[in-house]
């Protein structure tokens, strides 16, 4: 397969003036007719007129109205034009029914719906889709359906039709086409100059009681948007689709997002908290890109993280204002951690702007995503808050309407700060997270804090610069009092020294305040200093840190050395559960423990090959003994923090159900599940019934209830998928792969909806001691299941192919086995494009 290189960019010979459109719906056979008025593109002297097109068959194509035979390849077509303004007319012939890989216009449950991004509309039309194409799109929808939408503000309908006019110039992966048999939502919101906006949220009949929470989402992302960017809505009507066959979690398609049905539709009996708190997110995420990707797109596919980075960023603002800051704070680092961080330390690591690809689906990644926004926190962090607004004001007055680059960005807040950002932008470029090792010295009433960054090597890249890194830093005193408060340390060189004076006694530091750097902070650190900021650090998120890292570093003894359950870490984090003055949701991820994986990892990295198995004993001994060292706060916070009033998701509650649902597995490891059963019994609403669950299955007596809980609710799909994966993370590591293999033969699994098939295969890749039990045979169920699904729907089978990316850190043994599976994939017979370059890549 062919490689491209962002060093190879040309602009495209063409402009586009105007697109228009008309899809004759059928579900075997839909007609798709364009006319395209091109001119050519002054700036580029060599023009090639290559429109793109795979899987179409091609009835007919004309120019200026004469009929032309173009060339056609596999990839697209080439053909003679004018040197001259012209129009480009094609009739094409697609199979929407067939198109199990979800991408360009498939069919979900006998509706008709689109994903076009990244290069999803090459298998609509003949088109020159890259995002640097900008023109604005007619379209006509002619079928049965009794709803049929497209981009933009709808023009006309009648009998069999209806037509849509988009009046912004997007590229054509923001194009979406929805058809089907759909119910709305609708609502209204008035933008602060006063347009009137229409706001529908489509769903399937049965789905319509679940859409008033995520329409409250929108209504208040339209309004934040609005209150903290002064970035307006700018069309008549904003549709939200639900869909059930979806590989992303939604899109942000100009004027009509097309949702996974799991990232919209929200109850309180369906959902959980959590469930509310993403789809919240993803709501905000999608309309945020209004701004950020669909009025300002990016010049190419290495420039994703421009939308993405940025739209993540502004998404995590909107959460945390609108629920606990420091909480979601916390939540982020641990999934950037637990994704980001494995994925550049590994084969699959690559710079937020990456310089090559093969597929670009295989790049929506944690990296490009989750680094992204820490880029740009660590951008606001370094130019300070308001200069980081004057900033964006600039981006969106000087970009609006262009398909920008990084130069653009870092640009802008170049011209709109003074500030040379030459070294920031090593970011973007170098794959790998930093290493800060520190050390510190106390003479004379003066602090002094020894830094010293490196980056390991990555694939393709050997050789690291040292990146700016700013360095949140506070210091307490001996009784918790903070003598300094927080300030940015601005490190610029491999090695760097930072002193604070005229202080009476040794301070204890506070470092990387609100993980102000996507960075591993390395500190030998002793137990009592990370009690004593568990206990006094003002900082939120270094007050969680400290617990957490008392945590691993007990477990990581308890591996190593066969020590047993650290004292100290029992000791302190039953003191901050108790606390009272800290908010529930905070002491709820404080009770947490380091995953699997983070635990892998850090024996790795200690030059340890991690037993998986021996991980997982660890987890289970420490979770027993913190059980017992809290046999009497557990109940007292289980009763404490009991909602008695009626079930709201909002952040307050939630807390509290975190925090006694926490406590409620403390109860369960001793008394075998009775109060889990009677929760289960008497719970009104998801969070409280599948927590109850959990702990029944932890507790291995959940059996009637896990055939109570199907019975309850196999006619919703949602709610299925989680009792898919909650029994085969629950299964005991030796269980696992046979407890896929037994839920792959239930009659409700199917490998064709991707919402299913991550919820089975992907909770095996996510519970570690079962995937890589010693036998291998979670290695080879994953592999026999992504070789089935590969020919069906490539870009999913090649995002779960990350599931291996690890192998190098386990035993000779495991990687063998691994290995064996990399190659059974790789001479599949016809492997997609994606999944190839995913193996070879992790392969190395
Ligand atoms: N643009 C793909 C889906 C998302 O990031 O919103
Ligand atoms: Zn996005």
């Amino acid at each position: 397969p062919q490689t491209i290189y962002l060093k190879d960019y040309t602009p495209f010979g063409y402009l586009v003036d105007n697109v228009h459109l008309t899809f004759a719906l059928s579900p075997g056979a839909t007609r798709v007719t364009s006319r395209i008025a091109f001119r050519p593109n002054p700036k580029v002297t060599d023009r090639v007129f290559f429109l793109h097109g795979e899987d179409l068959k091609l009835h007919w194509a004309k120019i200026d109205g004469a009929d032309v035979s173009p060339q056609l390849t596999d990839r697209g077509l080439t053909c003679t034009v004018p040197d001259a303004p012209f129009i480009f007319e094609a009739e094409v012939e697609i199979d929407p029914a067939a198109n199990t890989a979800l991408e360009g216009l498939y069919m979900s449950n006998g509706m008709y719906c689109t994903q076009c991004e990244a290069e999803g509309f090459r298998k609509i039309t003949y088109y020159p889709d890259r995002p640097d194409v900008m023109s604005v799109f007619t379209v006509r929808i002619e079928g049965d359906e009794n709803v049929m939408l497209s981009n933009g503000n709808p023009v006309a309908d009648g009998d069999g039709f209806a037509e849509w006019q988009d009046p912004w110039p997007k590229p054509a992966y923001l194009f979406a086409l929805v058809a089907g048999d759909l119910v709305n939502h609708p609502d209204r919101f008035t933008t602060r100059s006063g347009r009137e906006v229409e706001l529908n949220i489509w769903v399937r009949p049965g789905d319509e009681g679940k859409c008033a929470f995520g329409m409250e989402a929108l209504k208040k992302s339209m309004k934040w948007d609005e209150d903290v960017y002064g970035r307006e809505y700018d069309l008549d009507i904003f549709n939200i689709v639900a869909v059930d066959d979806f590989n992303m979690g939604a899109m942000e398609n100009k004027g009509l997002n097309i949702f996974n049905s799991s990232a919209v539709l929200a109850s309180a009996e369906t959902s959980t908290d959590a469930n509310f708190e993403r789809i919240e997110a993803i709501i905000a995420h999608e309309y945020f890109h209004n701004w950020t990707g669909n009025r300002i797109t990016c010049r190419d596919w290495f420039q994703l993280c421009l939308k993405e980075g940025l739209t993540v960023y502004r998404d995590s603002q909107f959460t945390s204002d609108m629920r606990s800051a420091p909480v979601k704070r916390i939540s982020d680092v641990i999934a950037l951690r637990a994704r980001q961080f494995r994925e550049d330390n590994g084969p699959l690591a690559h710079p937020v702007r990456p310089d090559s690809f093969v597929e670009i689906n295989n790049f929506y990644t944690a990296t490009v995503y989750e680094k992204g926004a820490e880029l740009i926190g660590m951008l606001k962090t370094l130019v300070g808050d308001e200069a980081y607004y004057k900033a964006l004001d600039l981006y969106f007055e000087r970009h609006d309407g262009d398909a920008a680059t990084i130069e653009d960005w870092l640009n802008v807040f170049q011209d709109a700060t003074g500030r040379d950002l030459t070294q920031f932008k090593c970011w973007y470029e170098e794959a790998g997270t930093p290493r800060l090792t520190v050390s510190d010295d106390f003479k004379d009433g003066t602090y002094t804090l020894n830094f010293e960054q490196k980056t390991p090597p990555t694939p393709g890249q050997d050789v690291k610069n040292p990146r700016v890194i700013p360095i949140t830093v506070g210091l307490l005193g001996p009784n918790g009092d903070e003598v300094r408060e927080s300030t940015v340390l601005e490190m610029t060189e491999g090695k760097q020294s930072f002193s604070f004076d005229g202080l009476s006694t040794r301070p204890i530091p506070s470092i990387l305040r609100g993980f102000s750097a996507p960075v591993i902070l390395e500190r030998k650190t002793a137990n009592t200093e990370r009690a004593f900021l568990l206990a006094h650090d003002t900082d939120p998120f270094n007050k969680w840190e400290a617990g957490n890292a008392l945590a691993r570093d007990g477990l990581i003894a308890m591996v190593r050395d066969g020590a047993a359950p650290d004292g100290a870490y029992l000791d302190a984090v039953q003191t901050m559960a108790r606390d009272d003055d800290l908010d529930p949701a905070f002491r709820a991820l404080a009770l947490g423990l380091p995953s699997q994986d983070d635990l892998a990892q850090a024996l790795f990295d200690l030059g340890h090959t991690p037993d998986p198995q021996a991980i997982w004993d660890a987890l289970e001994t420490l979770r027993q003994a913190r059980a017992q060292a809290m046999q009497d706060l557990a109940p007292r916070l289980y009763a404490q923090f009991q909602v008695n009033e009626a079930y709201s998701p909002d952040a307050r509650q939630a807390g509290a159900r975190a925090l006694a649902n926490a406590a409620l597995g403390l109860i369960t490891r001793l008394d075998g599940g009775s109060q889990a059963q009677k929760q289960y019994d008497t719970a009104d609403n998801m969070t409280q019934q599948l927590a109850a669950w959990s702990c029944l299955l932890q507790a291995k007596t959940g059996d009637a209830a896990t055939q109570a809980f199907y019975r309850q609710w196999q006619h919703d799909r949602l709610v299925i998928d989680k009792w898919f994966m909650l029994q085969i993370l629950h299964a005991e590591p030796e269980e696992a792969a046979n407890t896929v293999k037994k839920l792959t033969k239930h009659t409700d699994f199917t490998m064709k909806n991707p919402n299913r098939f991550r919820a089975t295969l992907g909770a095996l890749s996510g519970s570690a001691a079962g995937f890589h039990h010693a036998r291998g045979e979670g290695y080879k169920v994953l592999a026999d299941w992504l070789i089935k699904l590969d020919p069906l729907n490539p870009q999913t089978t090649a995002r779960m192919c990350s599931a291996f990316e690890t192998w190098k850190r386990y035993d000779s043994g495991r990687q063998a086995l691994i290995k064996a599976q990399l190659d059974r994939i790789l001479a599949t017979p016809n492997l997609s494009r994606d999944t190839t370059e995913m193996v070879s890549r992790i392969r190395g």
